[in-house]
């Protein structure tokens, strides 16, 4: 089977997700076409976990019968698909992958408590339940996701101080005068503080060069959006079969192709994704998962992030 053109692919999404804004951001600098599918904030997602096996978080890409669950892989098949503009310049990727993974592990949960907590009372209603559950903690009271706030806001404030001094010097972007990676997982978090019912970004005020960083990524787009119905995102999965996959490179210890592997997220939402091992290298697993309303399907995670464990015969 043929992969499908740049413009067949499908993202899941909400609007209010910043890693969805880091995935839509990514599509506009790419300048891509593509489908969008709403899925709902919290469970159930009936329209979501078909496709996924299990995997539960968004964003996720679509094209025909491959789903890439996990911005960093999404960035990384954009790339392949896309190769210019460049995400991961080969001179900075080292530096730009470290920025990244920092801005997402250890910037992006005190913002969302810190902006979770100012607007407590105006969440869509289920959310603060639902993110306990995702996280593995009991159901806070609204007090306690209100308190939460000015705790994290000490944990937010040195770090917004860390990006504006990275672009003191004038840059105009983290690594030099181009977008990389680093930016979009940076920029995702600060579009966070923008937009709620009550706007929190107000923490960027002393620092203009940031401000004008952010309207400069934010400029960039999300590219040329269409709307579907889920339905319609589950019927093209039906329709398609997996792409035939690179050729596996399994490291020490790795489940083969052929093997039934399941994997899922090591840091929040762990829930399991089961399926053959369809592909697998230093960077990705691939499962072929079948299920009954879409048939097979290859759900793609990357390697970092992620537990694996091998199903016996
Ligand atoms: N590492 C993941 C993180 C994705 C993530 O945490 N997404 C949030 C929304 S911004 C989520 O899925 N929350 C739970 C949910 O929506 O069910 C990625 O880069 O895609």
């Amino acid at each position: 089977m043929t992969r499908a053109a740049v413009n067949d692919l499908i993202l899941h999404h909400y609007d209010f997700s910043c890693f969805a804004e880091k995935a839509r951001l990514m599509l506009g600098y790419k300048g891509l076409a593509w489908r969008s599918v709403e899925q709902p904030p919290i469970l159930p997602k009936p329209k979501l976990v078909p496709l996924t096996g299990g995997y539960r978080r968004i964003p996720v890409l679509q094209d025909g019968a491959d789903l890439w669950c996990d911005t960093k892989l999404i960035a990384q098949e954009l790339e392949r698909r896309a190769p210019s503009p460049m995400l991961f310049p080969p001179k900075i990727a080292g530096a730009a992958n470290a920025l990244a993974w920092w801005a997402e592990q250890q910037f992006m949960r005190p913002t969302a408590l810190y902006v979770s907590g100012i607007n407590a009372d105006h969440m869509p209603a289920g959310l603060h339940e639902d993110r306990a559950g995702v996280h593995g903690v009991p159901v806070p009271s609204i007090e306690a996701v209100r308190k939460a706030a000015i705790r994290n806001l000490h944990l937010v404030r040195p770090q917004i101080a860390w990006l504006a001094n990275m672009l003191d010097d004038g840059r105009r972007h983290l690594l030099g005068g181009e977008p990389s990676i680093a930016d979009f997982a940076a920029y995702h978090v600060v579009w966070f503080y923008r937009g709620r019912h009550i706007d929190c970004s107000a923490v960027f005020d002393p620092y203009p060069k940031l401000l004008a960083w952010r309207d400069r990524m934010a400029a960039i787009g999300h590219g040329r959006r269409t709307e579907i119905d889920p339905d319609e995102a589950l019927a093209v999965a039906r329709a398609a079969m997996p792409a035939t996959p690179r050729p596996s490179r399994p490291q020490d210890g790795d489940p083969r192709p052929g093997e039934r592997a399941r994997v899922r997220p090591s840091d929040n939402a762990r829930d399991w994704s089961e399926g053959e091992v369809l592909f697998i290298d230093e960077g990705e697993i691939a499962l072929l998962h079948e299920d009954p309303q879409v048939g097979e399907v290859a759900v793609h995670f990357p390697r970092l992030g992620y537990d694996w464990r091998r199903i016996a015969a």
